[in-house]
């Protein structure tokens, strides 16, 4: 699935259809012919990935091939969906990062239509806005390693924008991706820092006798980018002088991920697909789930360069890409990167923003699930409750969410159907940055607003999957 600047012929009818087509939900036997030709089609069933030299992943995914096709639809430009479940469970495909109405968005919470065991769901749907956006099983997997974003059902949406700028020569897609997953008891957690560290020692201070200890955390035996591990695959090929336009796509069911290129500068123009204020040049991306990073490369240092993790066990079992300039060969290098720490403000900008409306604090707790189950994810004090009522919000009311994270584990939260501006990371004030998924990393403060132009189900979650499955998720119901 690198590069393309051509549209796929799939969507080559999309912009003869009208937008009088409404939703079509036949939900009915595959056997059933659908009328007239999808702009796109999804056909979920078991497929085999071969990740390495002999070594060959048994898992489910779309149209046969890990990641899914791209799809490449054109901003505002209605397109018929045609979904196909060739499995024994029933699958919601969400349309991540797009806002389109909570019936196709594919979420069980926002009561989405599900694509039925061996059945077919047909819908039009709209895309906007424009940028990089993906497609992903959204079940839940509680304890099923074999499910939902586990699975290799992920891949690339592209809305173009009416215009775009388009200044580069190569267009490369790459998403991460983690394999065989198994329960472990080792927390994988970054360095804290003094702040950090203090609240841990605090919450350690406080703890009773008869807390539990941590439950279940995952770990992977193998890691992907585009389905292959590292050397394994075909490499990014660049010629000097180029610029080369990537985008990146965390697709990990439970992974925040850095990634480098040695001897190369990322100038990072938009993050989760919007444009951002201000691109800056930074040496290691970090992409919490879900999260995408688009980031142009000029290609200056010829060689054979490793594109990768710096963490050197997961960069072994598999996690990086070759880049390979023209009429370069010998062995990929890696050098291993400076440390920086992330900052989502520097991209934004400073800028007086208008008060919100309403301020809504949601406050990120943990409950240990002891040796051996699972630890239990609080907002508010509260785990997701699908008996109680959405809290409702209204539409082009300004609500400022205020994500606070009393645990010392790192949370890329996510709104559905919506867009957020973040205006204070980490105490600091920013504006411009809009996204749909932001990490807050242990004993965080982030701050984002948000006005949905869209009434209905409105889900809010933790994209680690784990944590949604164990309580860590939150039902809005935006009315009029
Ligand atoms: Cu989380």
């Amino acid at each position: 699935m690198e590069s393309s600047h051509s549209r796929r012929s799939f969507l080559s009818g999309a912009a003869a259809l009208g937008a009088g087509l409404l939703l079509d939900a036949c939900q009915r036997a595959p056997e059933t012919p659908a009328e007239g030709p999808a702009d796109v089609t999804l056909r979920i069933g078991p497929v085999l990935v071969d990740i390495a030299k002999d070594h060959t992943i048994s898992t489910v995914g779309y149209n046969g091939s890990v990641p899914g096709p791209l799809i490449r639809l054109r901003q505002g430009v209605p397109a018929t969906i045609d979904l196909f479940n060739d499995t024994d469970i029933p699958e919601f495909v969400h349309w991540h990062g797009l806002s389109v109405p909570a019936n196709i968005d594919g979420a069980e919470e926002e009561k989405s239509l599900p694509v039925p065991a061996h059945g077919h769901l047909r819908y039009q749907l709209t895309p906007q806005p424009a940028g990089a956006r993906w497609v992903h099983s959204h079940v839940m997997a509680m304890s099923d390693v074999n499910r939902g974003t586990y699975t290799g059902q992920f891949g690339f949406v592209y809305v173009e924008p009416k215009s775009n700028p388009g200044q580069y020569d190569q267009e490369i897609f790459l998403a991460t991706h983690e394999w065989e997953p198994f329960y472990t008891t080792a927390e994988m957690e970054e360095e804290p820092d003094a702040e950090q560290r203090a609240r841990m020692a605090a919450q350690k201070a406080a703890q009773k006798p008869d807390d539990k200890p941590n439950g279940w955390e995952i770990g992977y035996q193998k890691f992907t980018i585009n389905g292959k591990c590292l050397g394994f695959g075909e490499p990014v090929r660049v010629k000097p002088g180029q610029r080369v336009l990537f985008h990146f796509l965390n697709a990990s069911a439970t992974e925040n991920i850095q990634l480098a290129l040695p001897g190369h500068m990322f100038q990072i123009v938009a993050l989760d697909g919007n444009p951002v204020p201000h691109p800056q040049l930074v040496e290691v991306l970090e992409l919490g789930t879900a999260e995408r990073i688009d980031a142009v490369v000029e290609m200056k240092t010829p060689g054979v360069w490793i594109l990768g993790t710096p963490m050197d066990d997961d960069r072994r079992d598999g996690m990086g890409i070759v880049v390979e300039y023209a009429g370069q060969k010998g062995q990929p290098r890696w050098i291993k990167p400076q440390k920086k720490p992330w900052d989502y403000a520097a991209f934004g900008e400073t800028r007086t923003l208008p008060a919100p409306d309403e301020t809504i604090p949601l406050v990120f707790g943990k409950i240990n699930g002891g040796t051996g189950a699972f630890n239990h994810w609080t907002i508010n004090g509260k785990s997701y409750d699908e008996k109680a009522e959405p809290r409702v919000l209204h539409m082009g009311k300004r609500y400022r969410l205020i994500f606070d994270n009393q645990t010392d584990d790192a949370h890329p939260v996510h709104l559905h159907r919506n867009s957020f501006e973040l205006t204070n990371v980490h105490g600091n004030p920013t504006a411009g940055v809009l996204k749909d998924v932001v990490v807050l990393k242990g004993f965080k403060k982030i701050e984002a607003d948000f006005t949905s132009s869209m009434e209905g189900l409105t889900l809010f979650h933790c994209h680690q999957q784990l944590h949604m499955d164990y309580g860590f998720k939150l039902l809005f119901n935006v009315v009029s």
